[in-house]
């Protein structure tokens, strides 16, 4: 049986194409949507399995009669009206007796501690809505993107400049988007830092020194929205101004703990884990417990960041609730969700459940749930990823560390990249869609890893001079034209693709802070210039080409130097070839063809072999 979208609407057109529907409620061939559509389940044919029933929450006597299986070939096959977008959650029941998952489907705890398997219909009535492959994703960093109103700057006290709060706000950004420099960049998602209140006074860091709540991620006050980025009007506004301009929205929600000044903590200490590691001392993440597993969902990540408990069901309500709520009252269209492996996954099941039976059902838009796992393990990322029951997506920190080694460090070759790709394609469920990437705000600035000297490695957080030597902004053009092919390959690959602010430009900065410095408006260099418009090409391409937003990636060919990849969907196929050396190198692999060069924007003819300048790529479409 289809056990996601994807697998669905593809399982439904391959019985459409087979010929006419056999069951009459199935939808006639080149219909766009039906209220209500079959949904196949299959169990495997086995020795002494005589019956097979699928029962569940669809049938009038709900769990204790459903649809009888029948034998035909390998397989119990059978099928189930379901209402479009319809939920069920069921289990196969073998014999009469023996009740078991249906192997084929993703599964969902019952909050008992059994688990159940989950199917939801996709009828083909998604035509209108917005699909978040589509997506180009911009990460707005509230307090350092634009002041749009001078009067709500209250920095705190004695903490210095660079972790203070600088001014930005959610009214300089709504202006940003009034002045189109979003939609001039092919931006149609906003990530916004975490806008709602937090603690007023000083946190010392893990080095040492004195920071604000600046960067949003000390809640005090989960209900408001914090003074130094506006107020629930202002936030209101640009969502609405946002969407004005068919640009969707996405706030970060930090869902791990409170500051320890939030009355939530005071009024319901039960809420929380201890600050203990079991045996009287302190439990803080990579102090006295472990980033990792157990002691990493439990452990505070700082003696003034309470742990929430989410094995508490009253914690978990109340912060699922506050989730919900802030969709509701302001329309946002999806949640970057912080620090997911430090959470109990029992907090992304309520979530998931709750926006499927309140959210989505009013919006008729799918709510983009994606998360962050920091981490190589992309087994670790993928098992909290799975759109019906979890998260739709995380962020590819394997793909970005192959990315920033191979393709702006030039370390390895990039054979090693086709290797990662090939793994890569494949290791996450059908149907997720990844947000890819290069920079953010826990990363050394990208430009400084593509520089003829990277300064900081794949996994180097930059913050040995988050403070002191702080680098300058590169003058060498190399830098800015191999930070081009990286967004040249994610604009021309499968996923979400995420532009840190200022990364556009090339912003210098190493580690937290000073990755975070003030946006750069005024004063840009030729090659920060060029840079923009390189990036603002490739979005453009990107949307005008819809293998290269939904297609799948496929390898042709590499070299130590070069890699060629294919995307097709649709009928479109485009193939992309890129040289990161610094010498002209030959493309390897394209297929014999007259195409032309989308990036170029050139009418003219090329054929295999194609030459690479150095540090370039081309965009090739069929002629
Ligand atoms: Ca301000
Ligand atoms: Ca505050
Ligand atoms: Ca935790």
């Amino acid at each position: 049986m289809c056990s996601a979208l994807a697998a669905c609407s593809q399982a439904q057109s391959a019985r459409e194409d087979a010929g006419p529907p056999s069951d009459a409620g199935e939808p006639d061939a080149g219909s766009v949507c039906e209220p209500s559509c079959a949904i196949d389940f299959h169990y495997p044919a086995q020795a002494g399995v005589s019956s097979v029933e699928v029962r569940g929450d669809f049938s009038s006597e709900p769990w204790g009669q459903g649809l009888e299986l029948r034998l035909e070939g390998d397989a119990w096959v059978g099928e189930l009206m379901l209402a479009d977008k319809q939920f069920v959650e069921y289990k196969m029941v073998l014999n009469g007796a023996d009740w078991v998952l249906d192997p084929e489907a993703s599964s969902l705890p019952d909050g008992n501690g059994n688990l159940n398997s989950v199917v939801q219909a996709d009828c083909g009535c998604n035509a209108a809505s917005f699909d978040w492959r589509d997506g180009i994703l911009y990460f707005v960093f509230l307090d350092r993107f634009e002041d749009g109103n001078p009067a709500n700057n209250s920095p705190v006290a004695n903490v210095p400049y660079e972790s203070n709060y600088q001014g930005g706000d959610l009214a300089g950004v709504t202006q940003k988007i009034e002045e189109g420099y979003f939609t001039e960049l092919g931006i149609n998602v906003l990530w916004l830092t975490s806008p709602f209140d937090n603690a007023n006074g000083i946190g010392i860091g893990d080095d040492g020194r004195d920071y604000s709540a600046y960067h949003g991620y000390w809640p005090e006050d989960l209900e408001a929205v914090d003074g130094h980025v506006g107020s629930k009007a202002d936030l209101k506004a640009l969502v609405e101004a946002a969407h004005a301009r068919g640009i969707k929205v996405i706030l970060d929600y930090a869902m791990n703990h409170v500051h320890i000044d939030s009355p939530l903590f005071s009024e319901n200490p039960s809420w929380f884990w201890p600050n203990d590691n079991g045996f009287g001392g302190d439990c803080k993440c990579g102090g006295g417990c472990s980033w990792e597993g157990d002691e990493g969902r439990r452990c505070w990540f700082q003696p003034y960041l309470p742990d929430f408990n989410f094995t508490n069901a009253d914690a978990r309500a109340w912060s699922v609730n506050n989730a919900i709520m802030w969709i509701e009252e302001t329309g946002v269209d999806g949640y970057r969700l912080d620090a997911v492996k430090h959470i109990e996954q029992s907090w992304l099941y309520d979530l998931r459940r709750r926006v499927r039976q309140e959210i989505e059902p009013n919006s008729g838009e799918r709510f983009y749930m994606v998360g962050e796992t920091f981490s190589p393990d992309s087994g670790l990322i993928g098992s909290y990823v799975d759109p019906l029951t979890q998260l739709d997506g995380q962020f590819d920190f394997p793909l970005r560390a192959e990315l920033t080694r191979e393709l702006l460090r030039r370390e390895g070759s990039l054979v090693d990249l086709a290797g990662f790709l090939d793994y890569n394609s494949r290791v996450y469920r059908e149907g997720s869609i990844m947000s890819t990437f290069i920079g953010n705000h826990d990363l050394p600035r990208a430009i400084h890893l593509a520089e003829d000297t990277p300064l900081f490695g794949d996994w180097d957080s930059g913050q040995g001079r988050g403070w002191d030597n702080r680098p300058a902004q590169p003058s060498a053009k190399s830098a800015y034209e191999r930070l081009g092919l990286a967004f040249g390959f994610l604009m021309t690959s499968p996923g979400v693709p995420l532009i840190y602010y200022g990364d556009e430009i090339g912003m210098a900065g190493a580690g937290d802070p000073d990755n975070r410095r003030f946006m750069q408006w005024e004063g840009l260099s030729d090659n920060q210039l060029w840079l923009r418009e390189r990036i603002t090409a490739l979005t453009k391409i990107r949307a005008d080409n819809i293998a290269l937003r939904r297609g799948q990636i496929d390898v042709l060919g590499a070299s130590a130097d070069t890699i060629t990849y294919e995307m097709a969907a649709e009928g479109q196929r485009i193939v992309i070839a890129i040289n990161r050396g610094d010498v002209t190198r030959t493309a390897e692999a394209v297929p014999t063809a007259s195409y032309s060069d989308l990036l170029s924007g050139s009418e003219d003819s090329l054929s295999p072999p194609i030459s690479l300048p150095p540090r370039s790529l081309v965009i090739l479409r069929r002629q």
